[in-house]
């Protein structure tokens, strides 16, 4: 049976595809039929509701919506009748009734006046009904406004809310003409569970709903009011989202989501709404040197006035300031004195220069970021045990997968967009095993819970793998063929039925022998893990465990299997692949191989450098207290918020004898430079990045930067002209295309391609493959193509609870913020739903405590103390206090604990002793 239709559409002989309706087959063809509760995106079901898209077929008496109903064999579809217009054009006529006039429209560019204008619409023949029955403006959410005297009742919002993003928050009240949407329980949209993602307002045809920075005072507005229109990648996480970036006057003015590969047109609320901390007025508009009668090094945490220390300068000032500065050191004691943190949140090329410039410029690899706090250690176990550190598969792959593992990942909050396939796996029964110590959101769509204790991964991941084994569940056929050193593990996991590691993890054994059966019986499954796994002192051992059991399984290079540390950056992967780490080369090709070295320097047309692997970002810091590193250049980092045990970060910050800071603002860390250099935020500038996915997509400029800020690449160029290299890089398109001579990654990637495609995934196999989604079906890139499995022995956390210090202070984020907040709490709407430093414990714990939720208290670790807020949250387990890093007024990095994993150099973010006291209780003291 072939798999197509064909069918007449208006006289001509056409073909459908399986499951394509009418209406997609005549878009494709070239005619638009008019629609309104329709929307053709990828995610929204056809619904039709709306009669607008009617047509006609022959030998039905009644007209059919083109945009739910497939053609037939031989059937006869007319869509430019007399009759079918005739009746649309009533459809449009009798919604355009109960519309405002269309100069009075929240959005005077919505798409149902396009639709009139096509069916040759102005005005409606049907008088307007009461207008009692229309509820009012509800304006009590920051970012969206409701204006349901526009709402045609077409249910796009609640299909954008329930079925694309999964967050079921909207709903339709009452029936007929008189239903409307509400919001949970017919609360005010501000005031109800939405998290704003803003993917109702990007769905609804009329206006009803809309940006607030869309509509005036008056709620008027006009979505096309703008000067140009630009795509790019949203600049938060690793999802890589793309985005249309609309400009006027100079400014964002709101950003919708487009079909990029990971996102298919949806967005979180940090990507739709927290673009405009790029016109924050704290952004460092001209280069800035430290005042010669400026007080000893210290955090100024004034918000309003950060620049107090600082004056401005010319940028051949500055960077002449920067430049001899840091090469002094070089000159008195040697490249060693002078190390780098490059960063996460710059582009492909910017990452590439940056580690260029200290290997080549200094000697040496001491050039680091944030990977370290992040994903290191599992990069460090998926390097060693697979052969490579980049994911497996695309995080979409779970639509093909039956069963999925998401552990020590909050996707909801940190990959909002990835969780929304998640959600929708859960929905059409994948069955979805969570794991972590908190009751995350997913927590909701799990089939599975596992709210275990935490630092228990190993014990619990093992005691998964005992059963197993134990049941014979293995792919002996799969471990045979690709994997080595089965027998040692196998050997080892029999230490670790479930029923003795109960105590351990807490979680009983006949759950975890259901996991088992669960995820080994499955035909396809993945498992994705976040910081929970990875920021432990055994993190290393805690992702060698996830490879294990995923290889036991067979589940790894097929659709809907695979390995998938879910990155956090924008670009982290980008930065690490551009070779921004101090072992590795572009391509993690190591810096100890005089081969791979030699290549380098022949591309750069310049000496060798060191052998040695460098220092990591906290022996970076370490090495500045012991006086061997007396200068920095940080580029988009802000360890003096995000190490750990920042008192320690900070002190060496001061003790710098020379530092450099490349920022778009005066951040905590910028407090400590000599010279500030003003650089251009992702959407002011050209260049790649690479995303969880391993997809390389092209960011785009939508605005200048500010006033004399400029592009990061041009800024380490200059910076390296003057330290005596040889660079005369133009555009970021020579720095893509010199990568290419040394990483393989980008074979058959070219900037021209990517300018086309705004998105390509590596592997591409070739100029036309769009990129492997999957990898290693035939094999690994290690010896013999085998993938290994290591064991791995239970290692308790460094520090544990004593009487002092009772409870276990666990860190990590939150929605609305990024990190140490430089960026988010500069952005209004994301500021405004979160503006005060908060921690989170057990209800129970909070009346034990004496404290009211809303109360403040004191946290205390064996490295500092601080005060904020209390929040009660069931979600966090009774000892337990779960606090996010975004805020200087209650930096959670004066408590944690620098402890490293010894193979990743990953610090305990996870896990530290604290003491926990109400403040009243401080107060009486
Ligand atoms: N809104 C927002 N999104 C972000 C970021 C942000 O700052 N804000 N940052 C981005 C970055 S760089 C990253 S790396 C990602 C991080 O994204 P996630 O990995 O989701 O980040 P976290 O919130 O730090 O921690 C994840 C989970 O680990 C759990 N956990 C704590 N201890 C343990 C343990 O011992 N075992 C296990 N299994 N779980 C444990 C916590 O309860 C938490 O739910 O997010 C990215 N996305
Ligand atoms: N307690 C605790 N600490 C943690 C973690 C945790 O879970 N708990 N997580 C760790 C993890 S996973 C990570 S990734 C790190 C993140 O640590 P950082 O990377 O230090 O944190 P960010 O706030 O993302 O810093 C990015 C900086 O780049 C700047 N910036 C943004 N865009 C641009 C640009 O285009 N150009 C330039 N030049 N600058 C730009 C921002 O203003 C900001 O100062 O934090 C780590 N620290
Ligand atoms: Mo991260």
């Amino acid at each position: 049976m072939s798999d197509t239709i064909r069918f007449t559409l208006d006289d001509r002989e056409v073909e459908a595809r399986a499951g394509e309706t009418i209406w997609q087959v005549a878009k494709r063809e070239g005619t638009l039929i008019p629609h309104l509760c329709h929307k053709d995106a990828p995610g929204y079901r056809p619904d039709g509701n709306c009669r607008a898209c009617m047509v006609a077929i022959e030998g039905e008496r009644v007209l059919a919506a083109s945009c739910i109903r497939e053609p037939s064999e031989g059937m006869v579809v007319s869509s430019q009748g007399a009759r079918e217009t005739r009746a649309r054009k009533a459809v449009l006529e009798m919604l355009l009734a109960d519309q405002p006039e269309r100069d009075a429209a929240h959005d005077r560019s919505a798409h149902i006046w396009q639709m009139a204008e096509m069916q040759g619409v102005t005005e409606s023949r049907y008088p307007t009904l009461d207008s009692d029955r229309i509820p009012l403006l509800d304006d009590s959410h920051v970012a969206m406004r409701v204006n349901l005297d526009a709402c045609i009742q077409c249910n796009l919002c609640v299909r954008a809310c329930r079925e694309v993003q999964v967050n079921d928050v909207i709903g339709m009240a009452d029936r007929g003409h008189d239903a409307y949407p509400v919001f949970d329980f017919d609360d005010p949209m501000g005031e109800s569970t939405c998290v704003a993602c803003g993917e109702c307002v990007q769905a609804c045809p009329t206006g009803a709903l809309m940006e607030a920075s869309v509509v005036d005072e008056a709620q008027v507005g006009d979505s096309a009011d703008y000067d140009s229109e630009v795509d790019s990648v949203c600049p938060f996480c690793g999802v890589g989202c793309q985005v249309s970036l609309k400009v006027k006057d100079g400014r964002i003015k709101y950003v919708d989501g487009i079909d990029g590969p990971a996102n298919e047109g949806r967005l979180c609320v940090k990507g739709r709404f927290g673009f405009d901390y790029i016109h924050h007025p704290h952004r460092v508009t001209k280069p800035m040197i430290r005042r010669d009668d400026a007080p000893a090094k210290g955090l100024n945490v004034d918000p309003a006035n950060p620049w107090t220390h600082f004056r401005e300068a010319t940028w051949d000032e500055a960077l002449d300031a920067a430049a001899s500065g840091l090469g002094r050191l070089r000159d008195q004691h040697g490249g060693k004195a002078v190390a780098g943190f490059g960063s996460a949140k710059c582009t492909n090329e910017e990452a590439y220069l940056f580690q260029k410039l200290i290997r080549q410029g200094f000697g040496h690899n001491n050039v680091d970021h944030c990977t370290r706090l992040c994903h290191a250690s599992s990069v460090a176990a998926l390097m060693e045990n697979v052969g490579s550190g980049a994911v497996t598969a695309t995080f979409n792959q779970i639509e093909n997968a039956d069963v999925a593992i998401v552990i020590g990942a909050n996707p909801v909050e940190n990959h909002p967009v990835a969780a929304t396939y998640f959600k929708q796996f859960a929905k059409r029964g994948g069955k979805l095993i969570v794991m972590d110590p908190r009751g995350v959101g997913l927590r909701r769509f799990a089939t599975h819970m596992l709210q275990f204790r935490p630092g228990a991964d190993v014990a619990l991941l093992n005691s998964i793998m005992h059963v197993i084994v134990e049941e014979g569940l293995y792919d002996q056929q799969y471990i045979d063929a690709y994997t080595e050193n089965w027998e040692a593990e196998k050997a080892h996991l029999s230490g670790f039925a479930p029923e003795e590691m109960e105590a351990l993890t807490g979680i009983p054994a006949t759950t975890v022998r259901e996991v088992a059966r669960a995820f080994a019986t499955a035909k396809a499954g993945m498992i994705f893990w976040g910081m929970g796994i990875s920021q432990h002192i055994h993190g290393t051992d805690n992702s060698r465990c996830l490879i294990s059991l995923a290889l036991m399984c067979g589940h790894v290079g097929r659709p809907g299997t695979g390995l998938h540390p879910l990155r956090g950056q924008n670009n982290v992967q980008g930065a690490s692949d551009a070779g921004l780490i101090p072992m590795f080369l572009p391509d993690y090709q190591p810096v100890t191989d005089d081969g791979v070295r030699s290549a380098f320097s022949e591309i750069w047309n310049s000496g060798d450098f060191s052998s040695q692997k460098g220092l990591t970002v906290t022996e970076i810091m370490d090495a500045v207290h012991d006086g061997q590193i007396r200068g920095m250049y940080i580029l988009g980092e802000n360890p003096a918020m995000s190490d750990p045990d920042v008192d320690h970060a900070r002190d060496a910050l001061a003790k710098l004898e020379h530092l450099v800071v490349q920022d778009i603002f005066v951040t905590e860390t910028a407090n400590y430079a000599d010279v500030i250099l003003p650089a251009s935020a992702f959407a002011e500038k050209t260049g790649t990045v690479t995303n969880t996915n391993r997809q390389v997509q092209m960011g785009r400029p939508a605005v200048s930067p500010p006033g004399e800020a400029r592009e990061d690449w041009w800024i380490t160029v200059e910076l390296a002209k003057r330290l005596g290299l040889p660079w005369d890089y133009k555009h970021p398109s020579e720095v893509f295309a010199e990568m290419k001579r040394g990483m393989h990654s980008f074979d058959n990637i070219t900037w021209e391609r990517l300018e086309t495609q705004n998105a390509v995934t590596y592997p591409s196999l070739s100029p036309e493959d769009p990129g492997q989604a999957i990898v290693f079906g035939d094999g690994f890139p290690r010896a013999e193509g085998r993938a290994r499995f290591a064991p791995a022995s239970v290692i308790p956390p460094d520090e544990t609870p004593d009487p002092d210090y009772p409870m276990i202070l666990t860190t990590g984020r939150q929605l609305e913020h990024w990190h140490t907040g430089s960026m988010t709490r500069r952005s209004r709407v994301l500021d405004a739903v979160e503006p005060e430093a908060n921690c989170s414990l057990h209800p129970r714990t909070l009346r034990r405590l004496g404290v009211t939720p809303g109360g403040m208290v004191r946290l205390s670790t064996r490295r500092g103390s601080i005060r904020l807020m209390a929040r009660a949250d069931r979600a966090v387990a009774e000892d337990m206090v779960f606090l996010p890093f975004a805020y200087v007024e209650a930096a959670a990095n004066i408590l944690t604990n620098p402890a490293l994993d010894p193979y990743g150099k990953i610090p305990e973010f996870k896990f530290s002793a604290v003491r926990v006291e109400a403040v009243e209780d401080i107060a009486a003291e």
